[in-house]
Order: C-alpha cells, then structure tokens, then sequence
C-alpha cells in the first residue's frame, strides 16, 4: 500500500477531475479565495463580466495592502471599488491600514486542509497551516470565485526532511535561502514542497508561512507544511483552535523525491542583488556599505521578526548612514508591538516606521538611492522592483537586515559580539478583527464605485488562421514579470487601466517597446528559460496581448504567467532544440499555418522562420480546455461561448 504524503492526500480530497499522475492537468474544488488590491481590481471586473451575483465558495477575502499611497484619486478610487465588489459580491474586505494578506489569511481565516487560490504568487504562504494554496492570475481566480474549480498540471511532490535545529542568529529566511541556494530560480518548477521530520518542531507558524511563502521564488507550484500541535497553538492564539484539525503524512510517506536539511547545519544567508538565487553566506559580502535596512513584508511578518530586531537596537542607535525601514504587517501586530513595548525600542534607536502593508516591497514607496546597497527582509530583489531602476537589494533575515542598520555595513549577526535575543510569543496577543468588514448578507441594489481610472477589460479578437508576425524582442533567460511589466508607485496606479499601463511594458529593459508595437497589428516574443517568473499579476500576459501580442517562443515557462498567457489568448511554444532560439534574431518574420489547429493536431507545431528560410519544431503543453481559450481568443470569450 502507498504511505500518503499529505499533499496527495489533500490533493485527493479536492480532486473533481483528472489524474494525479505527475504533469497531468486536473481540477480541484476551491474552497478560499484571496484577492489583494493590486490583482484584485480585475478580479472584480472579470466576475462583474461573467454576471454571476455572488461568489460561490466557503470563504472569500479581498485585501488592500499594495497600493497604499494615496498621491492622487486612483489608489483610492479602486479601494472604494474593491469594497463595492465586496459588499455587492459577498467578500469580506479588509480595508488599508488593516496589513498584508497573506498573514492576516493565516490569522483570520486559514483552515487546515482547506484549498486556497489567490490572485497573488505569494498564496502558497498558506501552505504553513496546512492548507493547499495555489497562487494564479486574477481571471483564474475570479473563476473560482465563481465555483468553478481549479486546473492545473499535477506537480512532483518533494519530501523536505527537516532535522535539528537552527543555530542562535539563523531564523526561517535562512532556511528557504538554503532552499533558493540549492534550487535556484527555476529548480522547484512542476514541483510542491512538502516539509517533515523533526526539526518542525522549532520552527513557529509564521517561520513556516516564510518558507512556504518563499517557495514561490523557486518556482514551485506550492509548499506543505502538517497541520500539527504548532498549527493547533498558532490558531488558539488566534482564538480560533476550534478551526484546528491535525493533518499529517502517513508514517515513511511516499514522496517523488526526497531531501535532507539539517538546520543545525545553517548559517546566515543573503541573495545578492538581481534574483533570489543568488544566495550566499553573509560572511562572504560582509562590509560592504548599506545604505538602507529594511523589515516586513510577507516574507518575515511574524512578530518575532520585527521583536528580535527591536531586542538587537534596545540601548543603540541606528548608523548615520543607514535608512532603517520597518514595515509592520499588520494593524493587529503594529497594537502588539506598541503593547509589548517593541515599538518604542525600534523608534528610539532611529528606525522609520511606516504603514502596515507590503509598501516597498513592490516599489510602493521607499525606493533606495540610485546604486545603493538596500538589505531587505523581502521576497524579490528582480532589478528596478524597489521602484529605483538602479537598485542593488539584497533579501536577508530580520537579524541580518538589523545588523546592517547597527554597523553601516553588511554583517554576519554573529559577529556583532551581542546575546542573541530570546523571543517568546505573547501569552494573550492582541487580536483585532473589528476592521475586517464581513460580507453583506445579500447585495440588494449595490452598485459598484467605478472611479474615472477603473476601465473596462478590452475585447481580444482571436488568432488569424494564417498567423505572420515580427519578433519584436528577443530576451534570455529568467525574465520576470517585474521585467516584463515593472513595479513602482508611478505604475502601480494603471492596474485597473489596461490600456494606460501598456505604454510601461517593458519600461524598465530600456527600450520603447510600447511604441514599436503600437505600430504592428500583432508581434511575437521570443525568450530564454524560466519566462515569467516571478508574480501573478496577469497584467504582464494582458499589457502586451493588448499591444498585440499574439504568440510566445520560449524555452520554459514561470508557471502562472504560462497560464496568464493562455487566457488572454497568447499562445506559450517552447523550443525543443536550443540552436533554434539561437538562430532567430529580433525583427524576423514567424508564421504558423492555422495555429489552433496545428495546436490540436498534437503536440508538436511547426513555426516558419519566413526572414531566415527555416522551420522550427515547437512544442505545446495546453489541454483541450486551453487549446479552447486560445481559440476564443481569450478565456472570457470562451465562457462566454459556453453560456450561448
Ligand atoms: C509580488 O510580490 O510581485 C506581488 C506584488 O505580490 C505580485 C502580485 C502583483 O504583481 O500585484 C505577486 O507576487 O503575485
């Protein structure tokens, strides 16, 4: 018999369809949903399109945590909208100033073995009680708001074996950096992470929400962690134990592959800038001058990871030269930390602190200085994503980001000659859910607040049967969607005005792309591996498909965005030989002859080089389902085929 890892096992409670055979698609049954402003906005005018009146699962959760900086209507506007959906829809909405999703889903409402889809790459955060969450594009999840289920390729599940425990400076940051230094950017595709063993035993809930959190950055599908006594205490502290049920793997589970990490083993670690795989040990960067330090963000929002850099700054003072920035998570940690004194300990050592939300790490504010070291307690470090286009970010742990705050310079805490800080959580925290505003109990005559920036998704007209189009750029590997359409506080506004945040694809690669394709009816891109890591945001498959993209030839695909592109219509190739990227050149002519059914027609489909005389074997990886949507043109227009 097999001995069930508990993914399978969750797997296999929500299965509606399909194999659970490794890269077969199959369907799952939603049970969350978890929508944040800057994705959410089309979240809500997809489901506005599909003419449903309220969401069809147990639980919805809109969330306003990305665009907090209110310098004109826009942000504004599209929180007074998204509360609008939210009473008419039926979400609970959880206002700005309330904090981050991800953790406040795992205080609030995250249930041990529940499915969770959220427009957001960070939705796996969940995995820390527990459940099965998946990050994907907004219309996916509007979708399941919907009730519809979930489609997606079965992954790998990797059996984490965690032993000892974590040495004195060394915390949860560490531990997914170990994760990125072994797996790099791309090494967790079609793979789910699933932790055991007994060195769980020291690490809290919300250590495990940073390392499921993270997993994303490795490109898996998502990370599991046992709904155990440690999940049984972290919902008690919530008042909400009652919400706790225990969800193990079976004793010498099965799992398709297996690794080893001794925690005991770990040392202090920083990715260097550009990805977060470019991990190394601090100790081998230490010295060089910091300019800013910075802590929160989903990636480190436990109160222990704003307590333990309070406890280092007790009694000094942050150096000159050092911009200390402290991100609180939440509304509810920022009473804590006033309450348990913390607070006080980090404004009286020098440090900024700013509103609760995710604020810098997506560019929303604190931008660092033009080619200053900035260290970061953040998921993502791509290039310009501080919002600075020359920007070096480094991702570290709370304790790491802190002693740089102390010395000026990068440091192994270690060295810092201190007691490492003892942390125990609170006996009673403080919990405050007065701020989230529960859902209506029926809409009644709400209409939505569509401010003047809020428009309406464009209509996409489907592929033309004899498909002839230039490669308007030619790009290497691991493009993330922060490269393809960035982030930053002058952006971010546009994610409710498709046609407005076109004119920014690409922006940051230094090049007019918006305008180059304003001048063609429709263009291809060609690109290197791991295409599209990185977020959710859908508006990097749509900006482009707006300006006229129609067709993608890359040698592999970021998970989500692949998706994204499908159901805006753009067909994802990939190369089956590596010498026919090298040969094609930005400006030549591709051509598929009837591509929707060459798609059909299997697995394989011919791309014409018309400018160098040659034909390519590229491959596919869509259902009919998608081949479906590629035919529609887009996945709206193919429900709305469906309801004719
Ligand atoms: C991110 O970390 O890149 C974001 C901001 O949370 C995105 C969503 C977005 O682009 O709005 C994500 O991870 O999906």
């Amino acid at each position: 018999m097999r001995r069930l890892n508990l993914t399978r096992k969750l797997f296999e409670s929500h299965r509606v369809s399909g194999s659970m055979e490794a890269g077969e698609e199959l369907a799952l049954k939603v049970d969350h949903t978890l929508t944040q402003d800057a994705t959410g906005t089309l979240v809500m005018l997809a489901f506005e399109a599909m003419e449903i009146d309220r969401v069809r699962t147990e639980l919805s959760a809109q969330y306003v945590d990305h665009n907090l900086i209110q310098q004109d209507f826009r942000n504004p506007d599209d929180h007074l909208f998204l509360q609008s959906a939210c009473r008419k829809f039926g979400l609970w909405f959880s206002p700005a100033g309330n904090g981050v999703s991800h953790p406040l889903h795992q205080e609030r409402f995250g249930i041990p073995g529940k499915t969770l889809v959220g427009s957001d790459s960070h939705t796996p955060a969940a995995g820390a009680l527990g459940m099965l969450a998946f990050g994907a594009g907004g219309l996916e999840v509007a979708l399941a708001m919907a009730g519809r289920p979930l489609f997606l390729k079965m992954p790998l599940v990797v059996g984490v074996r965690l032993t000892g425990r974590l040495p004195d400076w060394v915390s949860a940051k560490d531990v997914v950096l170990e994760m990125l230094r072994r797996y790099d950017v791309k090494g967790g595709a079609n793979r789910i992470f699933e932790y055991h063993g007994p060195g769980l035993d020291g690490l809290s809930a919300m250590d495990r929400h940073v390392i499921a959190n993270m997993g994303t950055e490795m490109g898996a599908t998502t990370s599991v962690f046992p709904s155990d006594g440690e999940v049984r205490r972290f919902l008690a502290s919530q008042q909400r134990e009652g919400d706790w049920v225990e969800l193990l793997a079976d004793e010498d589970a099965d799992y398709d592959e297996h690794v080893e990490l001794d925690l005991s083993s770990l040392e202090p670690l920083i990715a260097l800038p550009g990805s977060p795989g470019n991990v190394r040990p601090v100790r081998e960067v230490a010295g060089e001058p910091v300019y800013q330090a910075y802590v929160g963000s989903s990636a480190n929002p436990g109160l222990r990871d704003f307590a333990v850099p309070a406890m280092m700054v007790e009694g000094r003072h942050v150096h000159p030269g050092v911009s200390f920035d402290i991100n609180p998570t939440s509304r509810q940690m920022l009473e804590s930390l006033t309450l348990e004194s913390y607070l006080g300990r980090l404004i009286r050592a020098g440090a900024r602190i700013h509103q609760a939300g995710c604020n810098g790490c997506i560019g929303m504010g604190q931008a660092p200085a033009t080619d200053r070291n900035s260290l970061r307690t953040v998921p993502r470090n791509f290039p310009g994503r501080s919002g600075t286009r020359e920007d070096r970010v480094f991702l570290c742990s709370p304790e790491t980001a802190t002693a740089a705050a102390l010395t000026g310079k990068i440091t192994d805490p270690r060295e810092l000659g201190m007691d490492y800080p003892r942390f125990g959580e609170p006996q009673a925290p403080k919990i405050n859910r007065e701020m989230f505003v529960a859902p209506a109990d029926e809409a009644g005559d709400i209409e939505l607040t569509k401010g003047p920036n809020i428009k309406t998704l464009p209509d996409l007209e489907p592929i033309a049967r004899d498909f002839r189009a230039p490669v308007l750029i030619k790009l290497g590997d691991n493009v993330s969607t922060d490269d393809i359409l960035p982030a930053g506080s002058e952006i971010l506004p546009l994610r409710s005005n498709i046609p407005a945040i076109s004119d920014y694809v690409f922006r940051n690669v230094g090049r007019e792309f918006s305008d180059r394709a304003g001048d063609l009816d429709a263009f291809v891109i060609v690109a290197g591996k791991n295409y599209g890591q990185g977020s959710s945001r859908e508006h990097a498959a749509l900006a482009p498909r707006f300006l006229g993209l129609r067709l993608v030839c890359a040698q592999s695909y970021g998970r989500i965005h692949w998706q994204n592109l499908v159901n805006f219509g753009v067909i994802p190739l990939s190369f089956a030989d590596p010498d026919d990227y090298a040969s094609i050149e930005e400006g030549d002519e591709l051509a598929i002859d009837d591509p929707v059914g060459a798609l059909e027609a299997g697995g394989q489909v011919d791309v014409h080089n018309k400018t160098r005389k040659r034909t390519y074997t590229l491959q596919h990886e869509l259902s009919q389902r998608q081949i479906d949507v590629i035919r529609a043109g887009s996945l709206i227009n193919r429900l709305r085929e469906e309801d004719r």
